[in-house]
């Protein structure tokens, strides 16, 4: 299916989304978030995918946010309404079973920002700018900023991020732990798909039960979050890839992962 407002591709078992308005810095309207859940949808069912990278068509912007000239115009229960689609879409894409890569290459901000931390984890550009501006805009992050900004750096800076509306160099969104890795621009895409691959070599069992156990676990007490752990650990041991794993390293060769459970 082809798309009015992002770009769906797979390259080899690696699919890439990349937002596509780039005349308005790829700022999400309502279409954006129909046409990335569809999207989405099918990167989950299809099996042959074993990676998924977010980023934004043109050289300028990841996504600069939502729609102003859209949202200028939405009533308190639009608002209300094209907030929770947004955040749905965001869970949705949290909850996918494989690794997702949001690939910075310019402004993501509001929306954008919100996208990238709902991924497994951001490399950015050097030029890349991070930030909340909503309070510029006299209203707040919609998108579940609040909520994920804290979580990922912290309240005080989440406060500070939100409150000012600042935006922040890709080097300081890697220095509050926001951002894993910088690049220069130019190496960007090359860098992320090099990541791509080498998480694609993965057992797609394991790398499952590590992020859903790091998700899950996340807001549960430690010991809570070790039970989560010891069952992903006894669900793994019945995988192909676990007898593929261990096997591969008693016979000194490199292992080659299917993904099955036994
Ligand atoms: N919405 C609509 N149009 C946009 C947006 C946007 N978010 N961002 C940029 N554009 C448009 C500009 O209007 C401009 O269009 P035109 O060429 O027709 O004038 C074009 O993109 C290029 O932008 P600029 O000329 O402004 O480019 P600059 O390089 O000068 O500036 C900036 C780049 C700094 C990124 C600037 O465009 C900017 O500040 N954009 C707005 C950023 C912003 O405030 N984002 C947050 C939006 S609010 C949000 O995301 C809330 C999410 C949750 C919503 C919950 C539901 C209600």
């Amino acid at each position: 299916m082809s798309y009015e407002t992002i770009i769906s591709e797979v390259e080899e078992n690696v699919a890439i989304i990349k937002f596509n308005r780039p005349k308005v810095l790829n700022a999400i309207n309502p279409k954006v978030v129909e046409e990335m859940k569809d999207a989405l949808e099918k990167v989950a069912s299809d099996q042959s995918i074993k990676v998924l990278i977010l980023t934004g068509e043109g050289d300028k912007a990841f996504v600069a946010g939502a729609d102003i000239a859209v949202m200028s115009a939405f009533t308190p229960l639009e608002g209300r309404s094209f907030s929770r689609q947004g955040q749905e879409v965001l869970f949705q894409l949290e909850a996918l079973p494989i690794p997702v890569i949001a690939c910075v290459n310019g402004f993501a901000l509001g929306g954008g920002i919100e996208i990238a931390m709902a991924c497994d984890f951001i490399y950015a550009a050097d030029s890349a700018k991070f930030g909340q501006p909503e309070i510029t805009l006299g209203i707040i992050p919609g998108f579940g900023g609040t909520q994920r900004l804290s979580r990922l750096v912290g309240k005080s800076m989440a406060k500070e991020l939100c409150m000012t509306g600042a935006m922040i160099s890709a080097q300081e969104a890697k220095d509050i732990g926001l951002v894993n890795k910088v690049f220069p621009e130019e190496a960007l895409w090359e860098e992320t798909m090099k990541m791509a691959k080498l998480l694609a070599s993965k057992g797609r069992v394991s790398i499952r039960a590590v992020k859903d156990t790091i998700e899950r676990g996340y807001d549960q007490d430690l010991r809570t979050g070790c039970y989560m752990e010891s069952d992903a650990f006894g669900i793994c041991m019945a995988s192909e890839d676990a007898r593929e794993g261990m096997g591969a390293f008693l016979e000194k060769r490199k292992a080659e992962f299917k993904g099955k459970l036994l």
